[in-house]
Protein backbone atom coordinates (compact mmCIF):
# COMPACT_ATOMS: atom_id res chain seq x y z
CA UNK A 1 0.00 0.00 0.00
CA UNK A 2 3.21 2.28 0.21
CA UNK A 3 2.61 4.04 -3.39
CA UNK A 4 -1.11 4.99 -2.34
CA UNK A 5 -1.40 5.10 1.07
CA UNK A 6 -0.07 8.50 3.22
CA UNK A 7 3.37 7.59 5.24
CA UNK A 8 1.32 8.81 8.29
CA UNK A 9 -1.83 6.84 7.23
CA UNK A 10 -1.47 3.41 10.06
CA UNK A 11 -5.03 2.64 8.95
CA UNK A 12 -4.66 2.99 5.32
CA UNK A 13 -1.05 1.36 5.12
CA UNK A 14 -2.11 -1.34 7.52
CA UNK A 15 -6.16 -1.88 7.38
CA UNK A 16 -7.51 -4.78 8.97
CA UNK A 17 -9.78 -5.99 7.14
CA UNK A 18 -11.49 -8.00 9.44
CA UNK A 19 -12.43 -5.03 11.78
CA UNK A 20 -15.20 -3.63 8.96
CA UNK A 21 -18.30 -4.99 9.80
CA UNK A 22 -19.50 -3.43 6.76
CA UNK A 23 -18.28 -6.28 4.47
CA UNK A 24 -20.89 -7.89 3.14
CA UNK A 25 -20.06 -11.64 2.80
CA UNK A 26 -22.16 -14.06 0.33
CA UNK A 27 -23.53 -11.32 -1.04
CA UNK A 28 -22.63 -8.79 -4.37
CA UNK A 29 -24.81 -6.30 -6.41
CA UNK A 30 -25.46 -7.75 -9.93
CA UNK A 31 -27.10 -4.36 -11.53
CA UNK A 32 -24.37 -1.19 -13.14
CA UNK A 33 -21.46 -3.20 -12.70
CA UNK A 34 -19.34 -0.41 -15.11
CA UNK A 35 -15.75 -2.20 -15.32
CA UNK A 36 -14.19 -5.78 -14.41
CA UNK A 37 -10.44 -5.96 -12.99
CA UNK A 38 -9.30 -9.26 -13.09
CA UNK A 39 -6.05 -10.34 -11.30
CA UNK A 40 -5.90 -7.53 -8.69
CA UNK A 41 -5.93 -7.24 -4.55
CA UNK A 42 -9.02 -6.29 -2.52
CA UNK A 43 -7.19 -2.93 -1.70
CA UNK A 44 -6.13 -2.15 -5.15
CA UNK A 45 -9.55 -2.55 -6.15
CA UNK A 46 -10.97 -0.28 -3.46
CA UNK A 47 -8.38 1.84 -4.51
CA UNK A 48 -9.91 1.34 -8.44
CA UNK A 49 -13.40 2.29 -7.24
CA UNK A 50 -12.36 5.70 -4.80
CA UNK A 51 -10.54 7.18 -7.94
CA UNK A 52 -13.43 6.41 -9.45
CA UNK A 53 -16.27 8.91 -9.57
CA UNK A 54 -19.63 6.55 -10.63
CA UNK A 55 -18.21 3.77 -8.38
CA UNK A 56 -20.36 3.13 -5.52
CA UNK A 57 -18.85 0.11 -4.02
CA UNK A 58 -17.08 -3.08 -5.73
CA UNK A 59 -17.82 -6.67 -5.91
CA UNK A 60 -14.81 -9.00 -5.03
CA UNK A 61 -14.22 -12.56 -5.27
CA UNK A 62 -10.70 -13.47 -3.79
CA UNK A 63 -10.44 -16.42 -5.25
CA UNK A 64 -10.71 -16.03 -9.22
CA UNK A 65 -9.10 -12.92 -8.51
CA UNK A 66 -12.03 -10.58 -9.82
CA UNK A 67 -12.92 -7.12 -9.08
CA UNK A 68 -16.37 -5.42 -9.70
CA UNK A 69 -16.49 -1.54 -10.08
CA UNK A 70 -20.04 -1.45 -9.05
CA UNK A 71 -21.86 2.04 -9.51
CA UNK A 72 -25.29 2.82 -8.18
CA UNK A 73 -27.19 0.03 -7.04
CA UNK A 74 -30.19 -1.52 -5.10
CA UNK A 75 -30.39 -5.03 -5.78
CA UNK A 76 -28.44 -7.55 -3.39
CA UNK A 77 -28.00 -11.08 -4.79
CA UNK A 78 -26.93 -14.47 -3.07
CA UNK A 79 -23.03 -15.42 -4.06
CA UNK A 80 -20.69 -17.67 -2.26
CA UNK A 81 -17.10 -16.35 -1.81
CA UNK A 82 -18.08 -12.56 -3.34
CA UNK A 83 -17.97 -9.62 -0.84
CA UNK A 84 -19.60 -6.33 -1.01
CA UNK A 85 -18.39 -3.59 0.28
CA UNK A 86 -19.83 0.15 -0.18
CA UNK A 87 -16.47 2.49 -0.58
CA UNK A 88 -18.20 5.07 1.71
CA UNK A 89 -17.42 2.94 4.45
CA UNK A 90 -13.30 3.43 3.75
CA UNK A 91 -10.91 6.16 4.31
CA UNK A 92 -10.81 8.39 1.53
CA UNK A 93 -6.81 8.00 1.99
CA UNK A 94 -6.79 4.59 -0.23
CA UNK A 95 -7.01 6.88 -3.42
CA UNK A 96 -3.73 8.01 -2.46
CA UNK A 97 -2.66 11.52 -4.72
CA UNK A 98 -6.33 11.39 -6.16
CA UNK A 99 -7.62 11.66 -2.29
CA UNK A 100 -9.78 14.46 -2.85
CA UNK A 101 -10.57 14.59 -6.49
CA UNK A 102 -13.40 16.06 -7.96
CA UNK A 103 -14.01 14.42 -11.44
CA UNK A 104 -17.14 13.40 -12.63
CA UNK A 105 -19.63 10.96 -13.08
CA UNK A 106 -18.25 9.07 -15.85
CA UNK A 107 -14.23 10.04 -15.11
CA UNK A 108 -11.68 8.56 -12.92
CA UNK A 109 -8.55 10.43 -11.73
CA UNK A 110 -5.03 9.47 -12.15
CA UNK A 111 -2.22 11.08 -11.17
CA UNK A 112 0.59 11.88 -13.77
CA UNK A 113 3.86 12.95 -11.00
CA UNK A 114 2.30 15.97 -10.85
CA UNK A 115 -1.29 16.20 -10.85
CA UNK A 116 -4.69 15.03 -10.62
CA UNK A 117 -5.75 14.27 -14.09
CA UNK A 118 -9.11 13.30 -15.06
CA UNK A 119 -9.94 10.80 -17.68
CA UNK A 120 -12.59 8.94 -19.48
CA UNK A 121 -13.00 5.71 -17.39
CA UNK A 122 -14.79 2.73 -18.76
CA UNK A 123 -15.90 3.25 -21.83
CA UNK A 124 -19.40 4.54 -22.25
CA UNK A 125 -21.44 4.65 -19.47
CA UNK A 126 -24.95 3.98 -20.00
CA UNK A 127 -26.58 7.20 -21.25
CA UNK A 128 -30.02 5.93 -22.04
CA UNK A 129 -31.61 2.42 -22.59
CA UNK A 130 -29.90 1.73 -26.06
CA UNK A 131 -27.01 1.53 -23.95
CA UNK A 132 -28.34 -1.33 -21.93
CA UNK A 133 -28.76 -3.50 -25.40
CA UNK A 134 -28.42 -7.23 -25.32
CA UNK A 135 -30.10 -7.10 -21.81
CA UNK A 136 -33.63 -8.63 -20.79
CA UNK A 137 -36.50 -6.11 -20.22
CA UNK A 138 -36.50 -4.56 -17.05
CA UNK A 139 -35.73 -1.60 -14.71
CA UNK A 140 -31.94 -0.06 -15.27
CA UNK A 141 -29.86 2.49 -14.24
CA UNK A 142 -29.28 5.38 -16.89
CA UNK A 143 -26.67 8.65 -16.62
CA UNK A 144 -27.76 10.95 -19.47
CA UNK A 145 -24.56 13.08 -18.09
CA UNK A 146 -22.37 13.96 -15.06
CA UNK A 147 -25.08 14.96 -13.24
CA UNK A 148 -28.17 13.13 -14.20
CA UNK A 149 -28.90 9.84 -12.77
CA UNK A 150 -32.20 8.05 -12.88
CA UNK A 151 -34.01 4.23 -12.92
CA UNK A 152 -36.08 3.53 -15.58
CA UNK A 153 -38.17 0.58 -17.01
CA UNK A 154 -35.93 -0.38 -20.45
CA UNK A 155 -37.94 -2.34 -23.26
CA UNK A 156 -35.82 -4.76 -24.75
CA UNK A 157 -38.38 -7.05 -26.50
CA UNK A 158 -39.94 -4.34 -28.47
CA UNK A 159 -38.39 -4.31 -32.44
CA UNK A 160 -34.73 -4.51 -31.70
CA UNK A 161 -35.10 -3.05 -27.67
CA UNK A 162 -33.15 -0.14 -26.77
CA UNK A 163 -36.40 1.16 -25.67
CA UNK A 164 -36.43 3.98 -22.48
CA UNK A 165 -39.88 4.46 -21.31
CA UNK A 166 -40.67 7.86 -20.68
CA UNK A 167 -44.79 6.57 -19.76
CA UNK A 168 -46.52 3.56 -18.89
CA UNK A 169 -49.76 2.64 -18.07
CA UNK A 170 -51.46 -0.58 -18.14
CA UNK A 171 -53.82 -0.80 -14.39
CA UNK A 172 -54.34 2.56 -12.92
CA UNK A 173 -52.66 2.49 -10.51
CA UNK A 174 -51.30 6.07 -10.04
CA UNK A 175 -52.83 9.34 -11.26
CA UNK A 176 -51.67 11.28 -14.08
CA UNK A 177 -53.69 13.89 -12.60
CA UNK A 178 -50.50 15.86 -11.57
CA UNK A 179 -49.23 19.34 -10.87
CA UNK A 180 -45.66 21.27 -12.45
CA UNK A 181 -43.68 19.95 -9.65
CA UNK A 182 -44.98 16.05 -10.20
CA UNK A 183 -44.56 15.86 -13.95
CA UNK A 184 -40.88 17.70 -13.61
CA UNK A 185 -39.72 15.05 -11.40
CA UNK A 186 -41.29 12.10 -12.39
CA UNK A 187 -43.57 10.38 -10.68
CA UNK A 188 -45.18 5.88 -10.19
CA UNK A 189 -42.64 3.41 -9.77
CA UNK A 190 -40.14 2.73 -13.34
CA UNK A 191 -41.33 -1.51 -12.45
CA UNK A 192 -45.42 -0.37 -13.13
CA UNK A 193 -46.70 3.04 -13.54
CA UNK A 194 -44.71 6.17 -14.21
CA UNK A 195 -44.16 9.36 -16.12
CA UNK A 196 -40.21 9.70 -16.35
CA UNK A 197 -39.92 13.40 -15.33
CA UNK A 198 -39.87 16.56 -17.75
CA UNK A 199 -35.89 17.42 -16.50
CA UNK A 200 -34.60 13.33 -16.30
CA UNK A 201 -36.50 13.72 -19.87
CA UNK A 202 -34.37 16.31 -21.56
CA UNK A 203 -31.66 15.14 -20.45
CA UNK A 204 -31.58 12.11 -22.26
CA UNK A 205 -33.19 13.66 -25.18
CA UNK A 206 -30.00 16.32 -25.08
CA UNK A 207 -27.45 13.91 -25.51
CA UNK A 208 -28.35 11.83 -28.71
CA UNK A 209 -31.27 12.42 -31.53
CA UNK A 210 -34.48 10.61 -30.57
CA UNK A 211 -37.63 9.26 -32.23
CA UNK A 212 -40.99 8.55 -30.23
CA UNK A 213 -43.38 5.65 -30.22
CA UNK A 214 -46.41 6.07 -28.65
CA UNK A 215 -47.79 2.16 -28.34
CA UNK A 216 -51.97 2.07 -27.43
CA UNK A 217 -54.36 -0.70 -26.42
CA UNK A 218 -58.10 -0.60 -26.50
CA UNK A 219 -60.65 -2.61 -24.33
CA UNK A 220 -60.25 -5.54 -26.05
CA UNK A 221 -56.60 -5.28 -26.60
CA UNK A 222 -56.07 -4.56 -29.92
CA UNK A 223 -52.83 -2.58 -30.44
CA UNK A 224 -51.88 0.10 -32.49
CA UNK A 225 -48.90 2.50 -32.85
CA UNK A 226 -47.84 6.42 -33.61
CA UNK A 227 -44.01 6.89 -34.41
CA UNK A 228 -42.27 10.56 -34.66
CA UNK A 229 -38.99 10.10 -36.03
CA UNK A 230 -38.30 14.00 -34.36
CA UNK A 231 -38.51 14.38 -30.81
CA UNK A 232 -36.83 16.39 -28.33
CA UNK A 233 -37.85 18.76 -25.16
CA UNK A 234 -36.20 21.95 -23.80
CA UNK A 235 -35.27 22.50 -20.35
CA UNK A 236 -37.51 24.05 -18.11
CA UNK A 237 -37.18 27.81 -18.76
CA UNK A 238 -38.43 26.64 -22.16
CA UNK A 239 -41.45 25.15 -20.77
CA UNK A 240 -40.13 21.86 -21.88
CA UNK A 241 -40.76 23.33 -25.70
CA UNK A 242 -42.07 20.37 -27.93
CA UNK A 243 -40.33 19.50 -30.95
CA UNK A 244 -42.27 16.25 -32.61
CA UNK A 245 -42.75 15.57 -36.61
CA UNK A 246 -42.51 13.35 -39.03
CA UNK A 247 -45.28 10.68 -38.13
CA UNK A 248 -45.60 6.99 -39.39
CA UNK A 249 -47.71 4.56 -38.08
CA UNK A 250 -51.01 2.39 -37.52
CA UNK A 251 -53.02 4.53 -35.03
CA UNK A 252 -52.97 7.99 -36.56
CA UNK A 253 -51.38 11.03 -35.96
CA UNK A 254 -52.40 12.12 -31.79
CA UNK A 255 -49.65 14.46 -31.94
CA UNK A 256 -52.54 17.41 -32.57
CA UNK A 257 -54.87 19.56 -31.26
CA UNK A 258 -58.81 20.15 -31.76
CA UNK A 259 -57.98 22.34 -35.21
CA UNK A 260 -55.76 19.56 -36.65
CA UNK A 261 -52.28 21.89 -35.84
CA UNK A 262 -49.35 19.48 -34.51
CA UNK A 263 -48.45 20.07 -31.11
CA UNK A 264 -44.83 20.87 -32.10
CA UNK A 265 -43.55 23.76 -30.40
CA UNK A 266 -45.89 23.79 -27.53
CA UNK A 267 -44.80 24.16 -24.00
CA UNK A 268 -45.78 21.84 -20.92
CA UNK A 269 -48.85 22.78 -19.61
CA UNK A 270 -50.38 21.07 -15.58
CA UNK A 271 -53.27 21.98 -14.03
CA UNK A 272 -51.46 24.81 -11.83
CA UNK A 273 -49.64 26.06 -15.14
CA UNK A 274 -51.49 26.88 -18.04
CA UNK A 275 -49.01 27.18 -21.42
CA UNK A 276 -51.67 26.64 -23.87
CA UNK A 277 -53.22 28.63 -26.86
CA UNK A 278 -57.08 28.11 -25.51
CA UNK A 279 -58.70 30.12 -23.22
CA UNK A 280 -59.55 28.23 -20.23
CA UNK A 281 -57.01 25.33 -19.31
CA UNK A 282 -56.52 22.32 -20.95
CA UNK A 283 -54.44 20.32 -18.92
CA UNK A 284 -57.62 20.90 -15.88
CA UNK A 285 -60.15 20.62 -18.66
CA UNK A 286 -58.13 16.98 -19.87
CA UNK A 287 -56.77 15.87 -16.51
CA UNK A 288 -53.68 15.75 -17.98
CA UNK A 289 -50.22 17.41 -18.15
CA UNK A 290 -49.07 17.64 -21.71
CA UNK A 291 -47.86 19.85 -24.10
CA UNK A 292 -51.46 21.29 -24.97
CA UNK A 293 -52.24 23.62 -28.02
CA UNK A 294 -55.53 23.80 -28.25
CA UNK A 295 -55.80 20.80 -26.27
CA UNK A 296 -54.69 17.52 -27.73
CA UNK A 297 -56.05 14.93 -29.89
CA UNK A 298 -53.85 11.85 -28.26
CA UNK A 299 -53.92 12.42 -24.44
CA UNK A 300 -52.56 9.60 -22.72
CA UNK A 301 -51.67 11.11 -19.47
CA UNK A 302 -56.14 11.55 -19.47
CA UNK A 303 -57.77 9.17 -16.88
CA UNK A 304 -57.89 5.21 -17.22
CA UNK A 305 -61.08 4.29 -16.87
CA UNK A 306 -61.79 2.01 -19.69
CA UNK A 307 -65.59 1.56 -20.44
CA UNK A 308 -65.69 5.12 -20.36
CA UNK A 309 -65.64 8.33 -22.92
CA UNK A 310 -64.69 11.86 -22.69
CA UNK A 311 -62.46 14.63 -22.55
CA UNK A 312 -60.84 13.58 -19.30
CA UNK A 313 -60.18 9.59 -20.33
CA UNK A 314 -56.97 8.19 -21.83
CA UNK A 315 -57.41 8.45 -25.36
CA UNK A 316 -56.40 8.64 -28.80
CA UNK A 317 -59.02 10.26 -30.68
CA UNK A 318 -57.99 9.55 -34.67
CA UNK A 319 -58.42 5.89 -33.17
CA UNK A 320 -60.47 5.44 -30.79
CA UNK A 321 -62.16 8.77 -30.36
CA UNK A 322 -62.80 10.07 -26.87
CA UNK A 323 -62.82 6.35 -25.54
CA UNK A 324 -60.68 5.22 -22.98
CA UNK A 325 -57.80 2.98 -23.83
CA UNK A 326 -56.47 0.14 -21.18
CA UNK A 327 -52.97 0.72 -21.62
CA UNK A 328 -50.26 3.44 -23.10
CA UNK A 329 -46.50 2.94 -23.79
CA UNK A 330 -44.48 6.26 -24.63
CA UNK A 331 -41.16 5.57 -25.81
CA UNK A 332 -38.19 6.82 -26.88
CA UNK A 333 -35.11 5.68 -28.92
CA UNK A 334 -32.00 6.91 -30.60
CA UNK A 335 -32.33 7.64 -34.08
CA UNK A 336 -28.66 5.73 -34.40
CA UNK A 337 -27.87 2.74 -32.61
CA1 LIG B 1 -55.16 28.54 -21.55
Amino acid sequence: MADVCHKNDTNCQHPNLNQHGHLQVGHCRTTNIFHKKHGISFLDCLKECMVTSICKGINYRSHWPLCDIVGWSEDFTPETDCVYTDISEWSKSIAGKCRDHTCHGVEKCVFDGKRQKCVTAYGPIPKDCSDHIGKKSGVYTIYPNQHTRMSVFCDMDYEDGGWTIVQRRFDGSESFDRDWDAYKSGFGKPSGEYWIGNDNLHAILSERKFKVRFILVDVDGNSVYAEYSNFYIGNEESNYALSISDYSGTAGDGAIDFTGTSLNGMMFSTKDRDNDLKEGSCAFQKCSGWWHRDCTYGNINGKLIPGNEGQITMHWNPWRKFNSLQETTLMTKPMEM
